[in-house]
């Protein structure tokens, strides 16, 4: 190492995602646990997260940025949590599918595929890293829908495919949520008959298009930690189907060769 803290060599800089993220307050009220006042958290994007890591790593600069699984990044590049014992990104994360209220009613197909379809983080990295890998997103979605048809056959069991319904999913361009809108967006599609539009948003106006009926559902909820000031927001307003991925998690991540194992370390 060098003689120089963690926090000077970094420029005391968390590069960060876009503000709307959960994640972000997470990390403000992380800054304030751990006593972190001299530390800035860099707004930016996932895509632009990414990139500022992937030239850190190339130089093996040390960085700490804000991190979540499932990531393709976990896979590209050896990367670690900071332990974090004061628990400021919560514990046992899942990611739910939350819908209108009246979808039940409305779309009763849709509902109940929706209800239905929940995957694994493993499922999920073939998706991610496929995009990662330049494939079109859409492409591989349809290669994981042909590669999984038993997966596919459990989550449309027994549902009647619909002539044409129009049903609009909300998402946030974060690289988990970008492989869920596919993978779903194709099955309602191709298997169900729907026409699906992709409604691209920031986490605010995803669960305010939800909570509005603008949009019919999204798969990019984060609870019970991430979103819950949006859950709370909107508490009544939408409805909750449940998880679609359990076991997920948030919180701030270095390279593995960065000399620091807990968000403690970062306290110079
Ligand atoms: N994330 C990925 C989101 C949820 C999905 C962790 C960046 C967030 O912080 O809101």
């Amino acid at each position: 190492g060098s003689d120089a803290s963690l926090g000077d060599q970094v420029g005391h800089k968390i590069i960060g995602i876009d503000p709307g993220a959960g994640i972000m307050t997470a990390t403000q009220k992380a800054i304030e646990d751990y006593g972190l006042s001299d530390w800035n958290l860099v707004e930016g994007s996932g895509a632009a997260m990414t990139a500022t890591l992937d030239k850190a790593i190339k130089k093996e600069d040390p960085i700490v940025i804000t991190g979540w699984t499932p990531h393709w990044m976990f896979s590209k590049y050896d990367l670690k949590y900071l332990e974090d014992p004061k628990k400021s990104y919560g514990e046992a994360e899942e990611i739910h599918t939350i819908a209108r209220l009246g979808l039940k009613e409305d779309q009763p197909e849709a509902y109940q595929f929706l209800s239905n379809f929940q995957w694994t983080e493993e499922e999920m990295g073939e998706v991610m890293i496929a995009i990662q890998d330049g494939k079109p997103e859409a492409q591989a979605a349809t290669d994981f829908i042909a590669a999984h048809p038993d997966r596919v056959a459990e989550w449309t069991d027994g549902i009647t495919p619909v002539d044409g319904n129009e049903i609009t999913l909300a998402y946030v361009a974060w690289d988990s949520e970008i492989a869920s809108f596919n993978v779903v967006q194709q099955i309602l599609q191709d298997k169900l008959g729907f026409k699906v539009k992709g409604l691209q948003v920031d986490a605010g106006p995803m669960w305010l298009g939800v909570a509005q009926g603008d949009a019919d559902a999204s798969l990019a909820a984060w609870l019970p930690l991430t979103h819950a000031d949006y859950l709370s927001q909107y508490e009544g307003k939408i409805e909750d189907l449940g998880a679609n991925m359990t076991g997920v998690k948030t919180g701030l991540v270095v390279p593995a060769y960065v000399d620091a194992n807990s968000i403690e370390d970062l306290v110079s």
